[in-house]
């Protein structure tokens, strides 16, 4: 890790802190009975639902996120089950990420815990070890660092030294430390992939890193360079603070194609939340609202509306793009299902992180319910399965 320090020398390098079981942990923080005990946040209160996290002493037990709720109560009856609030959540998020604003304004949120923070080069590592320190003395809560030289690595660096630590995967140790390791570490590769990569006999890292590129063309197309890339430790991607982007977007391919609206519907609820929540942490709000459709026969289309005034709501940008879909939609099945908003204004919009004033958090409350009432509180939770499936699905 020090061999090869000065030859980094000028290159920026970029941490990812990402809170520990973070609405757990603010649960134990706030409630210190529930302190070292399993805690399973999520669910509703007739029961159902599934995990949106859980404390360490409860993953002891075999419990996850998106694991239904009545299967955590059979793995640990003896956990504490919380449905959770929000708005707290929230709240403590804008808390940590204003002790970020201190260290850089080089910001960009990845969701509600996590986000990338650009460095100037050689100031990783104590940077770090600061922001850790301030979040657990300021915060009384856990993040996890992880510093490298681009955002692939800092993320990888990160899911291995959880939790509460301070973890580094620099280029040159890509060799000895990454490639020995199983195929499911690599961000962004879904289980589809790692068993597609299986079955043609490659199952570390280091073995997708040497094959030969042809060959991964063949099982993924265009994808096979940017796939093998990561897998060497490469990854060219900017950071991108909020403020700059000119457009923000979700998008979701179904690993089988669907034919359920109602389905549809429930992924463009949960992406308009998550939008709806990355422009108020940006002190945003878009004008344009457009969905990317593709059919089974994977003609795509994409269809944009702009709206009478510009907004940061997660109802009109749902209610905007069920509407553009229910006009669009052609016939079932479908395969990918996104949402984009753009043109963006700051106007009379809050600096990065200020608290939203307590009404302005109220009305967000009420449309969160709102959507819950008039969807059910089962279609977000299906919405959720559909998006994350256990950690690291994305596929
Ligand atoms: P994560 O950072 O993925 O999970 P975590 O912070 O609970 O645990 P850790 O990082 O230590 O592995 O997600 C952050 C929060 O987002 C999490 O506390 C709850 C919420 N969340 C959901 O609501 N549903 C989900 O499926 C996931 C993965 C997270
Ligand atoms: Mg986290």
């Amino acid at each position: 890790m020090t061999a090869a320090r000065g030859c980094r020398g000028s290159v920026p390098e970029i941490l990812l802190c990402d809170l520990d079981a973070f609405f757990a942990s603010v649960e134990q923080r706030d409630c210190p009975e529930y302190r070292g005990k399993p805690v399973v946040v999520g669910g509703s209160l007739s029961g159902r639902g599934v995990v949106s996290t859980c404390s360490y002493e409860a993953r002891k037990f075999g419990i996850h996120s998106a694991m239904p709720v009545e299967r955590a109560r059979q793995l640990c009856p003896g956990a504490i089950f919380l449905r959770g609030d929000m708005g707290r959540y929230r709240s403590v998020s804008r808390q940590i990420f204003a002790v970020y604003e201190r260290f850089t304004p080089e910001i960009e949120v990845v969701s509600i815990d996590e986000a990338y923070l650009g460095m100037v080069a050689g100031e990783g590592l104590a940077a770090a070890a600061e922001i850790h320190r301030a979040v657990r003395e300021e915060l009384s809560l856990s993040v996890t660092v992880g510093v490298s030289v681009n955002k692939l690595l800092s993320k990888i660096a990160s899911e291995l030294a959880k939790p509460d630590r301070i973890g580094t995967l620099w280029p040159e140790e890509v060799p000895g430390l990454l490639w020995p390791l199983t195929l499911e570490v690599l961000p962004g590769l879904g289980p589809v992939s790692v068993q597609k990569l299986n079955r043609i006999g490659i199952g570390t890292i280091g073995q997708l890193a040497a094959a030969p590129l042809e060959l991964l063309r063949k099982y993924f197309g265009k994808s096979a360079l940017l796939l093998q890339r990561s897998a060497r430790g490469i990854d060219n991607r900017p950071l991108e603070p909020l403020r700059q982007a000119k457009s923000l977007s979700e998008e979701r391919t179904f690993s089988n194609d669907l034919a359920d609206e109602e389905a549809i519907r429930a992924v463009l609820i949960s992406q308009a939340e998550s939008l709806g929540y990355r422009l108020r942490t940006g002190g945003l709000r878009a004008r344009k609202v457009a969905i990317k459709l593709r059919y089974g026969d994977f003609s795509t289309i994409t269809r944009e509306q702009t709206l009478a005034a510009p907004t940061d709501g997660d109802l009109l940008l749902y209610e905007t793009a069920a509407g553009l879909f229910a006009a669009h939609k052609g016939r079932p099945p479908w395969r990918l299902i996104g949402l984009r908003v753009s043109d963006f204004s700051t106007g009379e919009q809050l600096t990065l992180f200020d608290a939203l004033p307590e009404e302005k958090e109220k009305e967000l409350q009420r449309t969160r319910d709102r959507l819950r009432e008039k969807y059910g509180g089962a279609v977000l939770y299906r919405a959720r399965r559909l998006l994350k499936p256990p950690r690291r699905g994305e596929e």
